[in-house]
């Protein structure tokens, strides 16, 4: 119990896709208070997201003010998910599609006066450049990613190892729903190191080799999961079923 006692302490949220309800009632619930711009936890553990924040849900900018202000007031942590890096790149005037519920988040967005346009863009960039494709806490011992990431990659960085951790450990090729097939590389993880990550739709927890995904599919009707490390024990909120969703839901 001493050894957990000191040891930095973390509770990690998987996709939440804009279900600000959800993230409101699972923070409480782990026993986060607000104060000031941000949420505190009065046994200082910190609160950290392994990405994909908007796009899909109802709540879409509430999702991204809320971590916003958690980076940008220093009681929080975000690493880059696929959907963050999408909607970046709108905002930088990047042509993107508007599919996959980025298009409901872009009408959030829309819909703010100038002024809001300019502070929410002001505020975001300075979110938004301050995170990394992969967070290495706990001294090495636990690593957040939102794809995926591969036990030779980590403490590295370059172009192929920031798509792994955008867009899993894809394959190139795609299933009949059009969805990248993706590698399982959980399969073949070796290393010390926890890996946390979200990405990939899973109904509980999927705990192999040192990794564990906590992508439960709020936004479809699943579960928004928290985390909690050391102690690895789970806290889960049930998601309204804002989209349908339509593949395969990843189950071993
Ligand atoms: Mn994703």
């Amino acid at each position: 119990m001493e050894e957990i006692k000191n040891r930095p302490k973390y509770d990690i949220i998987g996709d939440i896709h804009g279900c600000f309800d959800e993230l409101m009632k699972l923070i409480k619930m782990l026993g986060y208070k607000k104060k000031g711009k941000c949420y505190i936890h009065p046994e200082g553990r910190i609160l950290v997201s392994v990405g994909d924040i908007a796009d899909k849900g109802d709540k879409n900018l509430k999702c991204l003010n809320f971590w916003i202000n958690q980076v940008i007031y220093g009681n929080g942590i975000w690493v880059y998910g696929n959907h963050c890096n999408k909607f970046y790149k709108y905002l930088v005037g990047n042509k993107i599609t508007l599919s996959h519920g980025i298009e409901k988040t872009v009408k959030e967005y829309q819909d703010l006066t100038l002024e809001e346009k300019k502070k929410f863009r002001y505020r975001f960039f300075k979110a938004y450049k301050s995170l990394e494709y992969y967070k290495i806490l706990d001294e090495g011992k636990l690593i957040i990613v939102h794809g995926a990431i591969k036990e030779e990659y980590i403490g590295k960085i370059n172009r192929k190892i920031k798509a792994i951790c955008l867009y899993g450990d894809t394959t190139g090729k795609f299933d009949e729903f059009g969805k990248p097939i993706r590698n399982d590389w959980a399969a073949q993880y070796k290393g010390d190191a926890l890996i946390v990550y979200g990405h990939t739709y899973a109904k509980e927890p999927v705990i192999r080799n040192n990794t564990v995904d906590i992508d439960q599919g709020c936004v479809y009707g699943g579960k928004l999961t928290a985390l909690r490390y050391p102690e690895m024990t789970f806290k889960q909120v049930e998601g309204k079923e804002y989209v349908k969703y339509k593949g395969y839901i990843c189950e071993f």
